[in-house]
């Protein structure tokens, strides 16, 4: 692999002169896990930290490494792990807005372009779709919507004629990405080796169309629920993939409704974990305090979810969950 394949261009190798000079190494960020990341350089991909000095001088969350950063690595000598020392500026930045005690959330940087991606199977909802659409033009990549699993519209001509009205200058596009049904006209927004951006609701396809564009079962995919098409949240953290045929996807968890951001004050943290298993309580109003069918507390029991992770959840998120239904 070369550093072009990961997206690095002429701009980003003058930034790096000085700090190849220190012996520090090119890479870009892969994954991001709750006390390391995984970067990929030029030839190999490894597990790093971060340099105190690097989070020190972070004032928010969003100016630590986040997936699809170009870093300054100083590999492993001996017993020291390797570590992130430099973050080089990022051109594009697709972050989650700030609100109450709860931080700006990187989702993914230097992104190209970002797929919104929608699905043509539950209620089509516009004001979500241009919530998405602010949050990218903020990010200043380009925003792409692709209106997913065509194949169960009843007529996706209409569903995409009333996108772009609300969404004027933006593309939308209707794939069917489980048939590979239409998937070629995204082909071009790989060319110079880009790095696209996959955002969108859990269950749209976001994953089954990375498989698809990668061309090999990178991510799991999971059914959506039966009676009211809404997924289960399957992906659980945001990765990159670098494409064989060239360019890179970064694909993300589902997202619930954009309000839920602005209205949230729990303690920065995301409760990712809880509320994916929330979408398998029996009452999608569910509080997983005493109602039967609660695969939350059925999580705790079975060891899976820590007590008190859930407790935190409650003390946090209860009210904000009342209040979202
Ligand atoms: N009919 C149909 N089903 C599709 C299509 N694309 C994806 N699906 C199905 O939709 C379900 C959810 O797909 P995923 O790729 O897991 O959705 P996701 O957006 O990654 O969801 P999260 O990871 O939870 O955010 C899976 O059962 C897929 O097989 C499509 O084009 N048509
Ligand atoms: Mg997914
Ligand atoms: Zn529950």
């Amino acid at each position: 692999m070369t550093l072009d394949a990961l997206g690095w261009c002429e701009r980003h190798r003058a930034e790096f002169t000085v700090h190849a000079a220190r012996g520090l190494v090119p890479a870009r960020v892969v994954a991001e896990h709750r006390s390391h990341y995984r970067v990929a350089t030029d030839s190999i991909e490894l597990t790093a930290g971060t340099t105190g000095s690097l989070r020190n001088s972070a004032v928010q969350r969003s100016d630590l490494p986040g997936v699809g950063d170009f870093v300054g690595v100083r590999l492993a000598a001996g017993d020291s792990a390797s570590t992130i020392e430099i973050v080089l500026p990022r051109t594009t930045a697709l972050v989650r807005k700030a609100s109450g005690e709860r931080q700006p959330q990187l989702l993914a940087a230097n992104v190209d372009v970002v797929f919104i991606v929608t699905a043509a199977d539950g209620d089509l909802n516009l004001p979500r779709i241009e919530r998405y659409l602010a949050l990218v033009r903020e990010s200043g990549a380009a925003p792409v919507i692709v209106l997913n699993k065509a194949d169960l519209a009843d007529d996706a001509g209409e569903t995409t004629c009333q996108i772009a009205a609300i969404a004027s200058g933006v593309t939308v596009h209707a794939i069917s990405a489980r048939d590979r049904e239409g998937i070629e006209v995204l082909e071009p927004y790989f060319s110079g080796n880009q790095t696209v951006g996959f955002i969108g609701s859990s269950g749209v396809g976001k994953s089954t169309l990375t498989n698809e564009l990668l061309g090999r079962l990178a991510q799991a995919t999971q059914e959506v629920r039966a009676h009211d098409s809404r997924g289960r949240h399957t992906t659980t953290h945001r990765q990159l993939f670098l494409r064989p045929q060239g360019g890179a996807i970064i694909d993300t968890p589902g997202m619930r409704g954009l309000e839920l951001w602005n209205a949230a004050k729990n303690s920065g943290d995301d409760f990712d974990d809880i509320e994916g298993l929330a979408t398998g309580c029996k009452f999608r109003n569910c509080q997983h305090h005493s109602e039967p069918g609660c695969a939350v507390r059925a999580a705790v029991s079975r060891g899976d979810l820590e007590a008190n992770r859930l407790a935190s959840y409650a003390k946090f998120s209860r009210p904000l969950r009342a209040s979202s239904r």
